[in-house]
C-alpha cells in the first residue's frame, strides 16, 4: 500500500495507522535498548533475534556499543505488522468542566464563598521544582497564570523534598481543600511508592477535610496512573494551571454536595459552554463553620 498512498492521500486510513519511517504505512521503527551480554557477533544476533521474537519484520541491528563490563547498547530497527485503531482508543483524561476565568471567580465566589486552600510539593527525595512551580506561583506556564493569580485561592507551596508526613500535617494545619503533589524522578518506580504512601496517610488521617481534593501532576503521570494510586486526578506534560484551578474548584463543589464522581460533566474546553449541572444541596452548612479568609 504505501507508496501509493504516500502519492494518493485519499488511500490513508488516517483511523488505522501504523510507525511511519520512510513511508506511509510501513512499519519502521527505531529501538533501543540494552542486553547483558558482552559486545560481539553473539550479542548482535541476539539483539536481532530478540526483536524478531517480538514480532517485528526484517530487524537490523545499525549500532552496537560496549556498556561497561557484560553490557551491550544497541540501536536497530524493524518493521512492525501491528496497526492500532485511533476510534477505539479511550482516553483516561479528568472529566470537568474549563471556564473562563472570569466565570471561575464567580463560580467559586457564588458557591465556595471563602477562599480555597491549596497545598503543593514535590515530595520524597525529588527536588525538582518547576513544574509544581509552573501550576502554582503567578507567572504560571505559557502565559496561562498559576493559581497564586486567582483571588479565591490560598497557595502555599512548599517546594521539593518534602516528607509525606510533613505534607499531611501542613494540610491539617492549614485546613487544606486540595492536595498538589509533583513526581518527576520516576526510576524504579519510586514515584508511584510515594503517592501511594500519601494517599494512605491522607485516608487515615481523620483531621483533614472529607473533602479533600487530591491532584498529581508530572511528566510520567497521567488521570489513570494517579486514579490506580488514590488520587482524585493527574495531569501530565503541558497541563496549564487554568485547567487545574477548575478541576479544583468544580471537584472541591461535586464533593461537598456528595455528587457521585461518575455523573461530573464531561470537560468542556475553550468558552466554558458546560452542560446544566446537577441541582445541588446548599455548601453553606459544610463551609459555614470555617473562616471566610482562613
Ligand atoms: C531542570 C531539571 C533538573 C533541575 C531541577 C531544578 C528545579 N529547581 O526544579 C536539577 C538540575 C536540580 C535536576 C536534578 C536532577 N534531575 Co532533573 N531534570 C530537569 C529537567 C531538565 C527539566 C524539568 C523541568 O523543569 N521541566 C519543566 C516543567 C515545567 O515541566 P514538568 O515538570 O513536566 O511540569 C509540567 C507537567 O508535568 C505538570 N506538572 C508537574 N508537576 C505537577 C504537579 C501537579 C499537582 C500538577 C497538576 C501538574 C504538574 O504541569 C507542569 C506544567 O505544564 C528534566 C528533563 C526534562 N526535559 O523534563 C530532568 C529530569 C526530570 N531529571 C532527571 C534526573 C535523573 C535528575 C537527577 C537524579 C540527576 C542526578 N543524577 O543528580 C537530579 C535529581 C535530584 C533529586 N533529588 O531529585 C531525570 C528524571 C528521570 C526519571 N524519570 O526518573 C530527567 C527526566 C532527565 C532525564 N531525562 O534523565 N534536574
Amino acid at each position: 500500500m504505501s507508496h501509493a498512498a504516500e502519492k494518493n492521500p485519499s488511500k490513508k486510513d488516517l483511523n488505522k495507522i501504523k510507525p511511519y519511517g520512510d513511508h506511509w504505512d510501513d512499519g519502521k521503527m527505531q529501538f533501543s535498548f540494552t542486553l547483558p551480554v558482552p559486545a560481539g557477533e553473539l550479542a548482535r544476533e541476539a539483539a536481532r533475534l530478540y526483536l524478531e521474537k517480538l514480532g517485528f519484520v526484517h530487524p537490523m541491528v545499525a549500532t552496537m556499543e560496549p556498556m561497561g563490563e557484560g553490557y551491550t547498547f544497541f540501536v536497530a530497527y524493524g518493521y512492525a505488522t501491528a496497526s492500532i485503531e485511533l476510534s477505539k482508543i479511550p482516553l483516561h483524561k479528568p472529566e470537568f468542566p474549563v471556564v473562563p476565568h472570569d466565570q471561575l471567580v464567580d463560580l467559586a465566589h457564588k458557591q465556595v464563598r471563602r477562599k480555597i486552600v491549596v497545598i503543593g510539593a514535590t515530595t520524597g527525595s525529588d527536588a525538582h521544582t518547576v513544574g509544581i512551580d509552573a501550576i502554582l506561583s503567578i507567572k504560571g506556564i505559557a502565559g496561562d497564570k498559576g493559581l497564586e493569580y486567582y483571588p479565591f485561592f490560598k497557595v502555599v507551596n512548599l517546594r521539593a523534598q518534602v516528607d509525606n508526613r510533613h505534607l499531611v500535617d501542613k494540610a491539617v494545619e492549614l485546613k487544606a481543600d486540595a492536595i498538589l503533589v509533583s513526581k518527576m524522578v520516576t526510576q524504579q518506580d519510586q514515584h508511584l511508592e510515594d503517592l501511594k504512601v500519601l494517599s494512605k496517610m491522607l485516608r487515615e488521617e481523620k483531621r483533614l477535610s472529607p473533602h479533600l481534593v487530591r491532584v498529581a501532576g508530572g511528566p510520567r503521570i497521567d488521570h489513570r496512573i494517579a486514579k490506580s494510586v488514590g488520587f482524585d486526578a493527574g495531569f501530565g506534560p503541558g497541563t496549564k494551571p487554568s485547567e487545574v484551578a477548575n478541576f479544583i474548584v468544580h471537584e472541591l463543589i461535586r464533593k461537598i454536595s456528595g455528587a457521585p464522581a461518575h455523573s461530573a460533566p464531561h470537560r468542556v474546553d475553550g468558552e466554558g459552554h458546560a452542560p446544566s449541572r446537577p441541582k445541588r444541596r446548599s455548601l453553606f452548612g459544610w463551609l459555614g463553620g470555617r473562616g471566610k479568609d482562613s
